[in-house]
Protein backbone atom coordinates (compact mmCIF):
# COMPACT_ATOMS: atom_id res chain seq x y z
CA UNK A 1 0.00 0.00 0.00
CA UNK A 2 1.21 3.33 -1.20
CA UNK A 3 2.78 5.60 2.10
CA UNK A 4 3.00 2.96 4.12
CA UNK A 5 6.33 2.86 5.70
CA UNK A 6 7.92 -0.63 8.14
CA UNK A 7 10.75 0.57 10.11
CA UNK A 8 11.67 -2.81 11.38
CA UNK A 9 13.65 -3.12 15.17
CA UNK A 10 14.01 1.21 14.45
CA UNK A 11 14.25 1.26 18.41
CA UNK A 12 16.82 -0.32 20.19
CA UNK A 13 16.36 -2.60 23.41
CA UNK A 14 17.87 0.59 25.86
CA UNK A 15 15.44 2.86 23.95
CA UNK A 16 12.61 0.61 24.15
CA UNK A 17 13.48 -0.10 27.83
CA UNK A 18 13.50 3.81 28.05
CA UNK A 19 10.21 4.18 26.04
CA UNK A 20 8.76 1.51 28.84
CA UNK A 21 10.12 3.45 31.63
CA UNK A 22 8.41 6.39 29.97
CA UNK A 23 5.03 5.16 29.47
CA UNK A 24 4.86 3.16 32.96
CA UNK A 25 5.26 7.10 34.41
CA UNK A 26 2.49 8.05 31.90
CA UNK A 27 0.20 5.11 32.91
CA UNK A 28 0.51 5.97 37.20
CA UNK A 29 -1.05 9.40 36.10
CA UNK A 30 -3.74 7.95 33.20
CA UNK A 31 -4.27 4.69 33.73
CA UNK A 32 -5.94 2.19 31.52
CA UNK A 33 -9.80 1.57 31.21
CA UNK A 34 -11.51 -0.51 29.04
CA UNK A 35 -13.24 1.54 26.36
CA UNK A 36 -16.78 0.13 24.95
CA UNK A 37 -18.01 0.65 21.45
CA UNK A 38 -20.93 3.09 20.62
CA UNK A 39 -23.90 1.84 20.93
CA UNK A 40 -23.93 -1.38 22.11
CA UNK A 41 -21.59 -0.42 25.53
CA UNK A 42 -19.71 -3.67 24.65
CA UNK A 43 -16.35 -3.37 25.73
CA UNK A 44 -13.18 -3.70 23.86
CA UNK A 45 -10.37 -6.12 24.69
CA UNK A 46 -7.93 -3.92 24.35
CA UNK A 47 -7.47 -1.62 27.10
CA UNK A 48 -6.41 2.14 26.99
CA UNK A 49 -5.22 5.37 27.98
CA UNK A 50 -3.44 8.49 26.32
CA UNK A 51 -1.29 11.42 26.41
CA UNK A 52 -0.53 14.59 24.57
CA UNK A 53 -3.35 17.82 24.14
CA UNK A 54 -5.98 15.42 23.00
CA UNK A 55 -6.73 11.51 23.73
CA UNK A 56 -8.60 9.18 21.88
CA UNK A 57 -12.06 7.45 23.39
CA UNK A 58 -14.79 5.16 22.93
CA UNK A 59 -17.87 5.18 25.22
CA UNK A 60 -21.64 4.31 24.69
CA UNK A 61 -21.54 8.11 23.11
CA UNK A 62 -19.57 7.54 20.40
CA UNK A 63 -15.15 7.95 19.57
CA UNK A 64 -13.83 11.22 19.64
CA UNK A 65 -10.61 13.56 21.01
CA UNK A 66 -10.79 15.00 24.72
CA UNK A 67 -8.55 17.02 26.60
CA UNK A 68 -9.67 14.83 29.93
CA UNK A 69 -9.26 11.13 31.12
CA UNK A 70 -12.70 9.78 30.73
CA UNK A 71 -12.61 8.28 34.51
CA UNK A 72 -10.40 10.75 36.22
CA UNK A 73 -11.13 13.47 34.43
CA UNK A 74 -7.72 14.89 34.57
CA UNK A 75 -5.70 16.31 31.68
CA UNK A 76 -3.85 13.98 30.22
CA UNK A 77 0.28 13.84 30.70
CA UNK A 78 2.55 14.88 28.36
CA UNK A 79 3.96 13.08 25.33
CA UNK A 80 7.62 12.39 26.35
CA UNK A 81 10.12 13.89 24.63
CA UNK A 82 11.55 10.27 23.05
CA UNK A 83 8.17 10.18 20.88
CA UNK A 84 8.03 13.47 20.20
CA UNK A 85 11.46 13.84 17.93
CA UNK A 86 10.57 10.58 16.65
CA UNK A 87 7.85 12.13 15.42
CA UNK A 88 9.89 14.83 14.01
CA UNK A 89 12.63 12.74 12.86
CA UNK A 90 10.17 10.41 10.68
CA UNK A 91 7.43 12.71 9.65
CA UNK A 92 9.56 15.56 8.85
CA UNK A 93 6.36 18.10 9.87
CA UNK A 94 7.53 21.51 12.36
CA UNK A 95 3.96 20.69 13.84
CA UNK A 96 3.98 18.79 16.83
CA UNK A 97 1.10 15.57 17.18
CA UNK A 98 -1.79 16.22 19.27
CA UNK A 99 -2.69 12.80 20.02
CA UNK A 100 -0.89 9.85 21.36
CA UNK A 101 -3.04 6.75 22.20
CA UNK A 102 -1.59 3.79 24.36
CA UNK A 103 -2.93 0.38 23.30
CA UNK A 104 -2.47 -2.14 25.91
CA UNK A 105 -3.38 -5.69 24.38
CA UNK A 106 -3.25 -9.20 26.93
CA UNK A 107 -1.88 -11.99 24.59
CA UNK A 108 -6.01 -12.86 23.99
CA UNK A 109 -6.86 -8.90 22.68
CA UNK A 110 -7.53 -8.22 19.43
CA UNK A 111 -9.25 -5.37 17.29
CA UNK A 112 -11.17 -5.35 14.45
CA UNK A 113 -10.82 -3.84 10.82
CA UNK A 114 -11.46 -0.48 11.01
CA UNK A 115 -9.98 2.75 9.40
CA UNK A 116 -9.12 6.15 11.68
CA UNK A 117 -11.37 8.82 10.80
CA UNK A 118 -12.04 10.92 13.73
CA UNK A 119 -9.77 13.77 12.72
CA UNK A 120 -9.72 16.41 10.89
CA UNK A 121 -6.03 16.43 9.49
CA UNK A 122 -5.65 12.94 6.65
CA UNK A 123 -2.77 14.65 5.19
CA UNK A 124 -0.47 13.90 8.35
CA UNK A 125 0.56 10.53 8.85
CA UNK A 126 0.32 8.42 11.88
CA UNK A 127 3.10 6.88 13.57
CA UNK A 128 2.73 3.38 15.69
CA UNK A 129 5.85 2.02 17.59
CA UNK A 130 5.34 -1.37 18.78
CA UNK A 131 6.50 -2.82 22.20
CA UNK A 132 6.43 -6.24 23.69
CA UNK A 133 4.73 -9.35 22.65
CA UNK A 134 4.14 -9.36 18.57
CA UNK A 135 1.42 -8.88 16.80
CA UNK A 136 -0.26 -10.02 13.60
CA UNK A 137 -1.25 -6.73 11.88
CA UNK A 138 -3.71 -6.45 8.95
CA UNK A 139 -3.78 -4.22 6.52
CA UNK A 140 -5.92 -3.60 3.63
CA UNK A 141 -6.95 -0.67 1.37
CA UNK A 142 -9.66 2.08 1.39
CA UNK A 143 -12.69 -0.20 0.87
CA UNK A 144 -13.78 -3.53 3.45
CA UNK A 145 -13.50 -5.63 0.81
CA UNK A 146 -10.10 -4.69 -0.25
CA UNK A 147 -7.50 -7.13 -0.16
CA UNK A 148 -5.81 -7.61 3.11
CA UNK A 149 -1.96 -8.35 4.07
CA UNK A 150 -0.84 -9.94 7.16
CA UNK A 151 2.20 -8.09 8.56
CA UNK A 152 4.10 -9.18 12.03
CA UNK A 153 4.97 -6.32 14.04
CA UNK A 154 7.07 -7.38 16.42
CA UNK A 155 8.68 -4.90 19.86
CA UNK A 156 10.67 -1.97 18.71
CA UNK A 157 9.19 -1.75 15.29
CA UNK A 158 8.03 1.51 13.99
CA UNK A 159 5.35 1.93 11.00
CA UNK A 160 4.04 5.31 9.58
CA UNK A 161 0.81 5.54 7.66
CA UNK A 162 1.15 8.15 5.29
CA UNK A 163 -0.73 9.25 1.57
CA UNK A 164 -3.28 6.73 1.01
CA UNK A 165 -2.49 4.32 3.76
CA UNK A 166 -3.50 7.02 6.21
CA UNK A 167 -7.37 5.95 5.14
CA UNK A 168 -6.41 1.76 5.05
CA UNK A 169 -8.25 -0.06 6.92
CA UNK A 170 -6.46 -2.37 9.47
CA UNK A 171 -6.45 -4.22 12.46
CA UNK A 172 -4.51 -6.74 15.00
CA UNK A 173 -5.36 -10.60 14.31
CA UNK A 174 -3.53 -11.69 16.97
CA UNK A 175 -0.79 -11.52 20.17
CA UNK A 176 1.90 -14.11 19.92
CA UNK A 177 2.62 -15.20 23.71
CA UNK A 178 6.01 -15.68 24.69
CA UNK A 179 7.23 -14.06 21.79
CA UNK A 180 9.27 -10.84 23.41
CA UNK A 181 10.47 -10.36 27.14
CA UNK A 182 10.48 -6.62 27.33
CA UNK A 183 6.84 -6.80 29.25
CA UNK A 184 7.32 -8.53 32.83
CA UNK A 185 4.80 -9.03 35.27
CA UNK A 186 6.80 -6.44 37.48
CA UNK A 187 5.15 -3.48 35.11
CA UNK A 188 2.01 -4.75 36.20
CA UNK A 189 0.94 -5.13 32.45
CA UNK A 190 0.22 -8.67 32.06
CA UNK A 191 3.07 -9.17 30.04
CA UNK A 192 1.14 -8.83 26.25
CA UNK A 193 1.67 -5.86 24.13
CA UNK A 194 1.67 -2.12 24.08
CA UNK A 195 1.00 0.27 20.71
CA UNK A 196 1.53 3.53 20.99
CA UNK A 197 0.11 5.83 18.18
CA UNK A 198 0.92 9.38 17.42
CA UNK A 199 -1.33 11.62 15.51
CA UNK A 200 -2.66 14.86 14.18
CA UNK A 201 -6.29 15.67 15.19
CA UNK A 202 -6.87 19.37 14.39
CA UNK A 203 -5.72 20.99 10.60
CA UNK A 204 -2.11 21.88 10.07
CA UNK A 205 -1.82 25.29 10.31
CA UNK A 206 -0.11 26.65 6.85
CA UNK A 207 3.42 27.71 7.36
C1 LIG B 1 -3.20 2.14 9.45
N1 LIG B 1 -3.87 0.41 16.51
O1 LIG B 1 -4.89 2.67 17.51
S1 LIG B 1 -1.14 0.12 14.96
C2 LIG B 1 -5.33 2.28 16.41
O2 LIG B 1 -1.62 -2.15 17.06
C3 LIG B 1 -4.83 1.02 15.84
O3 LIG B 1 -2.83 -0.99 18.39
C4 LIG B 1 -3.36 -0.88 16.13
O4 LIG B 1 -5.31 0.61 14.84
C5 LIG B 1 -2.53 -1.37 17.27
O5 LIG B 1 -6.17 2.91 15.73
C6 LIG B 1 -2.59 -0.84 14.87
C7 LIG B 1 -0.89 0.49 13.33
C8 LIG B 1 -1.80 1.50 12.74
C9 LIG B 1 -2.23 2.61 13.43
C10 LIG B 1 -2.99 3.57 12.79
C11 LIG B 1 -3.32 3.41 11.46
C12 LIG B 1 -2.13 1.34 11.45
C13 LIG B 1 -2.89 2.29 10.79
C14 LIG B 1 -4.05 4.39 10.76
C15 LIG B 1 -4.32 4.23 9.44
C16 LIG B 1 -3.91 3.11 8.78
FE1 LIG C 1 -6.52 2.18 13.92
Amino acid sequence: MEGFCHHKAYITKRQQLALLDDLLKIIKAAPFYTPTMPKTGRPFSVQETNCGPLGWVSDKKGYRYQATHPVTNAPWPPIPKSMLDLWQTLTSLSQPPEACLINHYKNTAKMGLHQDKDEDEFTAPVLSVSLGNSAKFRLGGLKRADKTQSIELKSGDVILLGGPSRLAFHGIDRIIKDSSTLITDQTNLDAGRLNITMRRVTKLAKV
